[in-house]
């Protein structure tokens, strides 16, 4: 007998949340490891296409075809949602707080209806995400007994001695899964792609070149999690893009730190093979990439293997700044970059350069300068608000302001209304959507 295993991506309780290309990708790789050895049902919250719809059919408010929930041509979307009351310690943020994804009792019913797990695995996101995390052990609890729960992603690697304590019988603490394998008494295969199959209905993919990064930025996690930067095999991603593929996916995400680096070992192979293969997808980058590293013969290539849109880390137009934080980009490297890009067919409106709002150190960050530079190159700014993370340089010096060891301080929206006011953070994000509307006149 193998063991029968769930799979579930929780609901998010936030102030705002966006399907931007979102998928529980860690626990998809892990179950892919086990392929064959286990048997997987999948509950994800946050599928906006879910199946789970079909268990109900007298139809629900949130069901994906309705307009309001509708997937943009790229893939991306609302999620349903309900307004909740704001965690006690965010309560004099002036925003409404919400649980988004599909409802409670949903989840209650198809617990009822199933048969027993032997084992929950749950994806661990955003630190500040942790009560959807709660509210999946508790109903798992009063359920299954006698299942076993497992933890695992960046909430738990992030705050583990919180994590530890939301009642979960295993957790995976780094980014070495080795002692689930023992928990679980399953040896992996670890030349698998991820476990997408077990979505019925799909139309968003994610990939993953490489682990790591080779910078240092003061307000980063991943350099200290992951380590020295490492491509993964190139057979590997391409499996899983070509099984991606088959199930009809049209646009992927990668969810890589440092997608550009070393390019010649890395992309270039990769995006030669998928043009060689003749594969038609859109390609997306939602978690900024280097500018640095985009030359004319890259750009070429990204944009003739079908990349759509460019989301570049960028962060603040001040040198000082820059230099402070880890030197990840300079100003010209941007413009370069723009210019490369949009030379190579990359239509302008789908380049987009993030900036940190809310940074500790935004005293030097000349963020206005940093938003008009930005729309003078003619590219979409957008504010990337900023998230103190325990362990990292800038989030330790947050403890200034807030409690580090309560991951709901860490939540984006409330950070930089807590350090600039809710005046001055709106004022801002009015500029940079003015800025960016300024571009289509
Ligand atoms: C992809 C990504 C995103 C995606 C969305 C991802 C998602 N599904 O929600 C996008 C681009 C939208 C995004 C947005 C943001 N992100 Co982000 N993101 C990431 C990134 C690169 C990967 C996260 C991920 O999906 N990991 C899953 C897989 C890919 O990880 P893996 O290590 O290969 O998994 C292995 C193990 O960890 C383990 N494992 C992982 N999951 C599980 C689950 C189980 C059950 C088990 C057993 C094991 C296991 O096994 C895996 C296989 O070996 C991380 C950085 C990083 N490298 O982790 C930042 C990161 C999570 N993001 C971060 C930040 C700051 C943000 C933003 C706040 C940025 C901003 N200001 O806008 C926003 C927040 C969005 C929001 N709505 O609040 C921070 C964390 C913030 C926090 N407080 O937790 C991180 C850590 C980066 C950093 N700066 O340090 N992000
Ligand atoms: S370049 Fe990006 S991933 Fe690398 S350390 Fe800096 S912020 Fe983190």
């Amino acid at each position: 007998m193998i063991p029968k295993i769930l799979l579930v991506n929780p609901p998010i309780y936030d102030f705002a949340a966006y399907d931007f290309w979102l998928k529980p990708y860690g626990l998809l790789s892990i179950a892919g490891y086990l392929r064959g050895k286990a048997e997987f049902t999948l509950f994800d919250y946050l599928d906006r296409l879910s199946s789970t719809l079909r268990l109900r059919p007298e139809g629900h408010p949130f069901v994906s075809n309705q307009k309001q929930f509708r997937s943009d041509q790229w893939g991306r979307g609302r999620f349903y949602c309900e307004k909740v009351p704001n965690p006690a310690c965010l309560k004099a943020i002036p925003r409404y707080f919400r649980r988004f994804g599909l409802p409670r009792k949903i989840f209650k019913d198809f617990l009822k209806q199933q048969r027993t797990f032997d084992f929950v695995l749950i994806q661990t996101t955003m630190t500040y995400w942790y009560q959807g995390v709660a509210e999946v052990i508790e109903d798992v609890h009063d359920a299954l007994p006698q299942a076993k729960i497992v933890l695992g992603g960046n909430y738990v690697m992030l705050c583990n001695n919180h994590a530890q304590k939301l009642g979960a019988d295993f957790l995976v603490q780094g980014t070495n899964p080795g002692p689930l394998w023992e928990y679980l008494g399953i040896t992996p295969d670890l030349s698998q792609p991820a476990l997408w199959e077990v979505y019925e209905k799909l139309n968003v993919g994610v990939l993953r070149l490489t682990d790591g990064c080779p910078f240092n930025c003061t307000y980063c996690s991943v350099p200290k999690i992951y380590g020295k930067f490492r491509a993964r095999p190139l057979q590997c991603s391409l499996a899983e893009l070509e099984l991606l593929a088959k199930r009809n996916v049209e646009n992927i995400a990668f969810y890589d730190d440092a997608l550009l680096f070393e390019p010649e070992k890395v992309l270039m192979p990769f995006l030669n093979e998928v043009i060689e293969r003749r594969m038609k997808v859109n390609f997306h980058s939602p978690n900024g990439l280097h500018a640095r590293f985009v030359t004319k013969e890259l750009a070429e290539l990204m944009v003739r293997a079908g990349f759509k849109t460019f989301y570049l880390g960028f962060e603040s137009a001040s040198s000082t700044w820059q230099r402070r934080t880890g030197s990840k980009v300079f100003c010209d490297e941007l413009a370069q970059a723009v210019e490369y890009l949009t030379s190579a067919g990359a239509e302008q409106q789908n380049i987009t350069a993030y900036q940190i709002l809310g940074h500790p150190h935004g005293d030097i960050q000349e963020l206005e300068e940093s938003m008009r530079f930005v729309n003078g190159l003619g590219i979409r700014g957008m504010l990337a608000d900023f998230s103190p993370l325990p362990s990292t340089l800038d989030g330790e010096f947050c403890r200034k302001w807030v409690d580090m060891d309560e991951p709901l301080f860490h939540n984006k929206t409330a950070f930089p209304i807590i350090l600039m006011g809710f005046n001055e953070s709106n004022r801002l994000k009015d500029l940079q959507r003015k800025l960016n509307r300024s571009l289509t006149k």
